[in-house]
């Protein structure tokens, strides 16, 4: 059983997911969606897909609008695929496509996965998150956690395991929002949708630290630049504010870039040129004509 899973939690919550049917025999690649591209192209050849583009001619379960638009205009979706733009996460469909009758911790895998990919994971999981993050680039570690969370479940919380990780990486953390914070107590007015450079400012393993704090203050609209590492391109990251998520579609704007994802929540890597012009003038094609923009650097004051 060869399976090709997304390098985010949803991601590892699937790989946990199919560990928990199928045993810790599954082979798993943990993938990132350009990669997943690439190794379509190759013809890589595994039995499932999930959270990520189709790879070669493997069962796709997937919730990404693009991604299924693609597949079906390409006329690649074969009625063994479970691809189903508006499912809150692809765990939600590994659970639903293999049932877990009586098994509480591909339970809590799945509310795992739910809640993660909808941006909603409860406080006492942020350790894990912040894990994963700094440790995305690790892939015996992403085994490792998928391994635990098969096995744990939410337990996964207690383990002394994840308390070493923990201390490891949680001053980088506060630091980043150190750094959040003295940028929005410098900058009063905050425009309904922010493009903000945080390359060389703070880890882009936490990049996405800067998402909350700023609808927080009132943002409806984010792209975010930022590096996952020095030899990594520069990416750009959308999002759409929870409660304005139906008056907006940022996966347009990532798909003008070669990108793509969902209508709150997308990503491309744009051309350096295009930063910040380009992706301003995108961005106005989606705005309503009252919506304010602005570019930041984070580190810059004033
Ligand atoms: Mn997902």
């Amino acid at each position: 059983m060869k399976l090709i899973t997304h390098i985010d939690f949803d991601g590892i919550c699937c790989a946990a997911l199919f560990i928990r049917k199928f045993g810790s025999s599954v082979d798993i690649t943990y993938a990132t969606v350009q990669e997943a591209k690439q190794l379509s192209k190759d013809n890589f050849q595994v039995d499932y897909t999930c959270d990520l583009p189709k790879v070669s001619q493997s069962v796709n379960i997937d919730h990404h609008k693009t991604n299924y638009e693609d597949l079906y205009n390409s006329n690649r979706i074969t009625n063994k695929d479970l691809v189903v733009p508006n499912a809150p996460s692809a765990t939600d469909l590994v659970y639903d496509y293999f049932a877990y009758p009586n098994d509480p911790i591909a339970e809590e895998i799945k509310e795992l996965g739910h809640l993660a990919d909808i941006a909603l994971l409860p406080a006492e999981y942020k350790p894990l998150d912040i894990v994963l993050n700094m440790n995305v680039e690790d892939l015996s570690f992403l085994r490792d956690i998928s391994e635990l969370l098969a096995k744990k479940g939410r337990m996964i919380l207690e383990t002394q395991w994840l308390k070493d990780h923990h201390s490891k990486v949680v001053a980088a953390y506060h630091k980043t929002h150190q750094v959040i914070k003295s940028f929005l107590d410098t900058h009063s007015l905050i425009p309904r949708v922010v493009i903000i450079d945080s390359r060389n400012i703070i880890p882009g393993k936490l990049a996405k630290e800067v998402f909350k704090p700023l609808f927080d203050r009132g943002t409806v609209i984010i792209a975010l630049i930022y590096k996952k590492s020095n030899n990594e391109p520069t990416r750009v990251s959308f999002r759409v504010t929870k409660t304005e998520q139906e008056k907006y579609d940022v996966s347009a704007v990532a798909k003008h870039f070669g990108g793509g994802g969902h209508r709150m929540a997308a990503a491309c890597t744009p051309n350096l040129s295009d930063i910040p012009d380009e992706i301003i003038n995108q961005l106005k094609t989606i705005m309503k004509t009252t919506d304010t923009v602005e570019f930041f650097s984070l580190g810059t004051n004033m």
